[in-house]
């Protein structure tokens, strides 16, 4: 039972989804309040994993300028991509064990389309290649050296990627070499990005460095369709933060996705999802964090995490607010 309050005490009044107490309560209520909600989604609306106010801001103002939810969120992304103080994300990225930044990302489109890219090196705005896979060429996802050539056929610019603050903190690192996947870097993370646009319309996208000294070659859930980000435009979407490797076992956005098909709220969803990792025969979860967030095509939102000091960023209604998980499973 303690694991179902994930994420409390979070007042979203002013974004539509007011709830008097908890984003849970807000979705799952069948008080007046929610059904007015329900009757007047408040769009359009962008949600983001973590602390990303000014990538929420920027999606918002594509989306209020009657912009579609794909550019929303590719635009909104690339702003975290090309900040180089997030280390977690684009440039600036924490490399791998041998100190090479490699990217993953990908994103969806409400006609169900998309496109990813996987240990990309070299380019900043990852999201941005991964449409252009989506549009621009017959398959999904490029990897690798053909994803960073593809690039550079489409304009993009080579650059280096491994800050002086990444380069250091891996030289230090590299001293004891010692791996413990880091995650929640400051509450500032992998960045997943949903958006509604004016015309209801959903799509997604979601880029990160992976994890820190990462082994060379590995890639997490953020690229992957069905793990790390799911679109269905009837439905709504979700989107992951945290272990990729748990994320791509429980197949996380797509699970997220269809149990909101079978009439789940977003939060019962987020939190269904968490169940599955947690609730594993042998399940490690004391150890590794993994954060869901969630939008239904009535513009409702969810969110839930295994452990505290998740966060996710809403704009809605005019209001951009993040919003604080501050639920920890004490007796875990
Ligand atoms: C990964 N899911 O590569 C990403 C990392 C992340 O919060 O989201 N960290 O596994």
């Amino acid at each position: 039972m303690k694991r179902r309050k994930f994420i409390k005490n979070a007042s979203l009044s002013g974004l539509g989804i007011t709830i008097g107490g908890s984003l849970k309560s807000c979705v799952e209520t069948s008080s007046d309040e929610a059904n007015v909600n329900k009757s007047k989604a408040q769009l359009p609306l962008v949600v983001a994993t973590w602390n990303v106010k000014s990538a929420t801001a920027k999606a918002w103002e594509v989306l209020t300028k009657g912009g579609s939810a794909l550019d929303a969120v590719e635009e909104g992304c690339r702003l975290e991509e090309a900040n180089e103080n997030g280390q977690t994300v684009g440039k600036g990225g924490l490399p791998d064990r041998d100190g090479n930044v490699t990217l993953d990302a990908c994103i969806m489109n409400a006609e169900g389309n998309t496109g990813s890219v996987v240990y990309l090196q070299n380019i900043t705005h990852a999201v941005s290649v991964a449409r252009k896979v989506m549009e621009d060429t017959p398959h999904v996802m490029l990897a690798g050296k053909g994803a960073e050539k593809f690039a550079l056929t489409k304009g993009f610019k080579k650059e280096n990627l491994l800050t002086d603050a990444s380069k250091k903190a891996w030289k230090k690192w590299a001293k004891t070499s010692q791996y413990e996947p880091i995650i929640n870097i400051e509450n500032h993370d992998t960045i997943g990005m949903l958006a509604i646009d004016q015309q209801g319309d959903i799509s997604g996208a979601c880029t990160t460095s992976g994890l820190a000294y990462k082994m060379n070659g590995r890639v997490g859930d953020s690229p992957i369709i069905g793990a790390g980000l799911f679109v269905d435009n009837e439905i709504g979407g979700a989107v992951a933060t945290g272990l990729g490797e748990e994320i791509v076992k429980t197949v996380g956005s797509f699970l997220i996705v269809e149990l909101m098909r079978h009439g789940k709220t977003p939060q019962q969803a987020c939190e269904e999802a968490i169940k599955r990792i947690v609730q594993k025969p042998k399940s490690n979860y004391k150890n590794f964090q993994v954060g869901y967030i969630a939008v239904n095509k009535q513009g409702e939102i969810g969110a839930y995490s295994i452990h505290q000091w998740f966060s996710l960023t809403a704009f809605q209604n005019g209001r951009n607010q993040t919003i604080q998980s501050d639920y920890f499973n004490k007796n875990s």
